[in-house]
């Protein structure tokens, strides 16, 4: 089961509900994701087991993905030993400061993207025009509800430029934070239905006119630190009103010289918690949906309405 966000175009409103076996969903009662992350977990595992709201056929809606009103995602990075050696690849100058971040104490944390911004499945994801390697970050991601709570995992790309990254780390928003960068799966595996979150595989596939041109596989009982750990230096200084997505870092990385390229199609399945797949764009231009996403946002601050 998820707990997901979806659009009903016939009735033009966006809906929150339960997705069963990929077929149904079971309307709750609550207006968005944030509502539902103001419940305690308790309270948010009994409005789940005692849902009976109307019973959608899955097909006629468009899933969205299930981060709304003042959410953030934020991000973990060199939380795999695979991750710190591709980073000391890219970055000669500064390799030396992946090598301190994977065995210092405090985790490396930043701001991946607001509400509005994050793409959801099968929606463009892009590159920078002004990137040479571009790279998509398979990542377990770990819902948090306003009260510090993990009450779900879902799965997130953190695309994101290693030349630019490699160039110098104080670029390090301008490489991972642009429009379309942050990509979110369909819905929130709640936690109590997955035993053990490390001990997940997770891979990833990127095909380019059909054809595969890079494909991976790992498992999350590699990363380095543990997801309360995580989730504790998040919530060290910081409060989420509204919840927070934490995605927990990656371990797939193609090796250099690969690069994404628009019109590339990425796809990544985390077992027990989801799948995401994104068409590549590179020219912001080009993607009616991230033109039609700016605009709407820029109307109603609340989100776009993607229609
Ligand atoms: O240090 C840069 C970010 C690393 C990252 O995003 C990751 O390891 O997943
Ligand atoms: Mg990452």
């Amino acid at each position: 089961m998820h707990i997901v966000r979806f659009l009903d175009s016939g009735q033009q409103r966006v809906g929150v509900g339960l997705l069963i076996d990929a077929s149904q969903v079971v309307e709750l009662d609550v207006r968005s994701i944030s509502e539902l992350l103001h419940l305690s977990l308790d309270e948010l595992r009994g409005r789940c087991g005692a849902a009976d709201g109307p019973v959608r056929d899955a097909t006629t809606l468009r899933l969205l993905p299930p981060v709304d009103g003042l959410m953030e995602v934020w991000a973990a990075g060199v939380t795999y030993k695979s991750s710190q050696l591709e980073r000391m690849r890219e970055s000669r100058e500064s390799a030396s400061v992946y090598d301190r971040v994977y065995t210092a104490e405090r985790p490396e944390l930043f701001v991946k993207s607001t509400a509005w911004r994050v793409v959801g499945d099968g929606e463009p994801i892009a590159v920078r025009e002004d990137s040479e390697i571009n790279v998509p970050e398979p990542e377990l991601a770990v819902v948090v509800n306003a009260h510090g709570d993990t009450v779900g995992y879902t799965v997130c790309n953190d695309v994101s430029s290693r030349s630019i990254e490699g160039e110098n780390p104080l670029y390090l928003p301008q490489a991972k934070v642009y429009l379309a960068s942050c990509a979110v799966g369909f819905g929130i595996r709640p936690v109590w239905e997955v035993p053990d979150p490390r001990a997940l595989d997770i891979s990833l596939e990127i095909t380019r006119g059909g054809v595969t041109v890079w494909q991976g596989r790992a498992n999350t009982e590699a990363l380095h630190r543990d997801l309360a750990e995580l989730v504790g230096y998040l919530l060290f200084a910081n409060r989420f009103p509204d919840g927070v997505v934490l995605s927990t870092g990656t371990s797939l990385v193609p090796a250099l010289p690969f690069s994404l390229a628009a019109g590339d199609i990425v796809e990544i399945k985390i077992a027990d918690v989801g799948s995401l797949s994104n068409p590549v764009v590179s020219r912001l231009a080009d993607s009616d949906w991230l033109v039609e996403a700016i605009e709407d946002a820029s109307r109603r601050p609340g989100g776009p309405a993607r229609t």
